[in-house]
């Protein structure tokens, strides 16, 4: 971004784009699908309506987003790349962009820790962080005590009613004789590296080599590794507990901007207006589809065949999934918080 900015606490644009992502309210819509690749988001910005022409904005930091219309619902496509420090700029950037409760449905893809084949899709319904423990010392093992080298957090949920749309719009969205099966209602582990917290042996001493087999006896239900869909789940709850707050003790009234992309009735491009916010904190619902690319029991990898046929009927799942999720017009305007 070549624009000055200014506020060095949540640095914008005058014309309020944001640092990383590039965008301006009206220019991202409040349903999302979030990916990792420029290409399957431009796979699934194929099944929008023709009609308005697509918003496309490709941000200096890697960030792509996609606005349009599907089934005349405004959604965006965004691409973030890899890894929760990503999905952090994207959440809380996006979250300043867009007024009113937000649903987001990250279609992405993982490994498998369970018998399931590659192309298999699961939808899961919690996730545990795997994080790289810096005070243990990787190089000479014996100085750690008790000092575990990977630690596990607590799960957190998906929205259920989402995974549950998330499901089913997945179930109806695969063409008639696919064999792939969707197992929603598990447990998935987002890790911070692709290699050593998911237990993948490199040439650096990472201490993992009993890394899966601890991941398994530890967490009930686990079945899936990747790396971004826990601090969507995170971020997610974290703000609606700042709906549950606001219900106990009503916000004020504020004055903040509000989407035009955010009604049925308007149009992606339209400028941003001022308008008088009354209502109860906004919501963040969350939640995921991921195509298991990697089996870490069979050591199967997906072919680019498969990947294409997947991303195309899946993609068209979670948009059906996103604007089968009944937001109600007056919340699309609630009261964000802004910063
Ligand atoms: C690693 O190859 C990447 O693939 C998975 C992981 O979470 C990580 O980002 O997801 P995406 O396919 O969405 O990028
Ligand atoms: N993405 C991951 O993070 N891990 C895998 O094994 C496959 C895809």
């Amino acid at each position: 971004m070549k624009d000055t900015l200014t506020d060095a606490n949540f640095p914008r644009t005058a014309d309020q784009r944001v640092y990383h992502l590039g965008l301006r309210p009206g220019e991202v819509a409040n349903r999302i699908v979030t990916v990792g690749s420029p290409s399957r988001a431009k796979t699934i910005a194929k099944s929008l309506d023709a009609k308005p022409e697509l918003f496309e904005l490709s941000s200096e930091r890697g960030f792509l987003t996609i606005t349009g219309r599907y089934k005349n619902v405004p959604i965006s496509i965004v691409s973030i790349g890899m890894g929760s420090p990503n999905m952090d700029f994207f959440i809380r950037e996006v979250r300043e962009s867009v007024s009113g409760d937000m649903a987001i449905v990250r279609l992405g893809s993982c490994g498998s820790l369970i018998d399931l084949p590659v192309g298999t899709i699961v939808v899961p319904q919690a996730c545990v962080a795997v994080n790289r423990n810096f005070d243990y010392d990787f190089t000479y093992p014996e100085n750690n005590g008790n000092e575990p080298a990977y630690r596990i957090s607590k799960p957190v949920a998906a929205d259920q009613e989402l995974h549950d749309e998330v499901h089913k719009a997945l179930e109806g969205a695969k063409p008639a004789g696919s064999k792939t099966t969707i197992l929603a209602g598990i447990v998935n582990a987002s890790a911070d590296s692709f290699y050593s917290s998911q237990g993948r042996q490199t040439s650096f001493p990472d201490a993992n080599a009993d890394l899966i087999e601890h991941l398994k006896a530890s967490t009930k239900d686990l079945a899936t590794l990747e790396m971004e869909t826990h601090h969507l789940y995170h971020l997610a709850a974290c703000w609606d507990g700042r709906a549950r707050v606001a219900k106990e003790a009503p916000a004020p009234l504020t004055t903040g901007p509000v989407s035009p992309v955010t009604s049925r009735q308007s149009s992606p491009q339209q400028s941003t207006t001022n308008t008088q916010v009354v209502s109860p904190h906004s919501v963040i619902r969350a939640a995921g589809a991921q195509m298991i690319f990697a089996s870490r029991t069979s050591q199967d990898f997906i072919t680019p065949e498969e990947v294409d046929a997947l991303e195309h009927w899946a993609g068209k799942g979670v948009l059906d999934a996103l604007v089968n999720l009944y937001i109600p017009a007056e919340r699309l305007h609630a009261n964000q918080g802004s910063v």
